[in-house]
């Protein structure tokens, strides 16, 4: 009885310990702000698939007026455009990066007192019904991306 009793906690920490997580995840999130004033921000982050498909569509931020999933497309004449995307589906155990150059988060109207070396929670909304917090480093306009 006692040895079973001793066991029991190992058995725990061994599930937890597993490498893939079965719900779908988030992290490396970083903000870079717009070098002029009241300009959208754009938000990065890794979004990873869990055990099933699952879709992310939409991301919320408290000091935000609105956010948009954008994709940056460069177009037949070399100019750059944004697309709005309604969702974007994460595969299981795919990852899906939202990079410069490629996939964002647009935030609209950012609150002032958003300044580069504060931080932001980023709320992202699945499909599934989950629902996924990770803090974002907020960058200036002409900064690198942080190292996460
Ligand atoms: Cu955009």
């Amino acid at each position: 009885m006692r040895l079973q009793f001793a066991l029991f906690p190992a058995v725990v920490l061994l599930s937890a310990c597993q490498p893939q997580s079965a719900d779908v995840y988030v992290d490396k999130s970083w903000v870079r702000l717009s070098a002029a004033p009241g300009q959208p921000a754009a938000a990065y982050f890794r979004l990873k698939g869990g055990v099933k498909d699952d879709s992310m569509f939409a991301v919320h931020v408290d000091q935000a007026i609105k956010v948009e999933l954008h994709e940056t497309m460069a177009g037949a004449d070399g100019m750059f455009s944004m697309k709005p995307l309604d969702s974007v589906t994460v595969p299981a155990r795919a990852t899906v990066m939202f990079a410069p150059g490629g996939k964002h988060a647009m935030l609209f109207g950012l609150s002032d007192d958003v300044k580069p070396g504060t931080t932001l929670t980023l709320t992202f909304v699945f499909k599934s019904g989950l629902r996924l917090q990770d803090t974002a480093m907020v960058v200036g306009a002409g900064d690198p991306a942080p190292k996460l």
